[in-house]
């Protein structure tokens, strides 16, 4: 069966975040969700060794506004990882698709310009129920993949710049 539940993930196989520093932009909106996606990133990082002075949390109002958080993280900033944490729920307008657009684009476009992880942890859902599910409820938090995520991406690069 093929499980993308993450949350599960072989605590062994994690390299030590010791040394790293990395960057959270959470997004305001549906805050009760990214509030738990980011309680989930930070004490993953935390766990797998990384020193709380090296987490910096900062808040942008939407999920719109993670990609030029994520910049000032690039441009301000030393660390060696972003992570973009939002929850983007279905309306009846099609705001859902151009949201979702702007910032998939915006991480992607991120990660090439500054050849740095930009992790994107944003849920798309259809429902609030569906978020839940996945910010620390039946399907695990996405805040603990993304920080894990930015863990491996950046032993990843230290090992090519050997
Ligand atoms: N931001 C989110 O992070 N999640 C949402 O579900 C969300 N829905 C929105 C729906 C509408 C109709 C509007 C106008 C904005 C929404 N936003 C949402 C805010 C958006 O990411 C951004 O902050 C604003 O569009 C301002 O640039």
């Amino acid at each position: 069966m093929a499980t993308k539940d993450l949350s599960a993930y072989d605590l062994n196989a994690v390299p030590t975040a010791k040394n790293m520093k990395f960057g959270i932009v959470v997004a305001e909106w549906n805050y009760q969700i990214t509030g738990s996606l980011a309680e989930g990133a930070v004490q993953t990082l935390l766990r797998h060794g990384a020193n709380k002075e090296n987490i910096i949390v900062k808040h942008v109002p939407g999920s719109f506004e993670l990609t030029l958080g994520g910049q000032y993280f690039a441009e301000y900033t030393d660390v060696d990882a972003i992570i973009l944490l939002g929850c983007v729920i279905q309306g009846e307008t099609r705001h859902f698709d151009f949201i979702c657009q702007g910032v998939t684009y915006g991480a992607t476009k991120l990660n090439l310009t500054y050849n740095l992880p930009v992790i994107f942890g944003v849920l798309t859902t259809d429902n609030e129920q569906q978020a839940l599910d996945r910010a620390g409820g039946r399907l695990g938090n996405k805040g603990d993949e993304a920080a894990v995520t930015a863990i491996k991406m950046v032993a990843l690069q230290n090992s090519m710049q050997e």
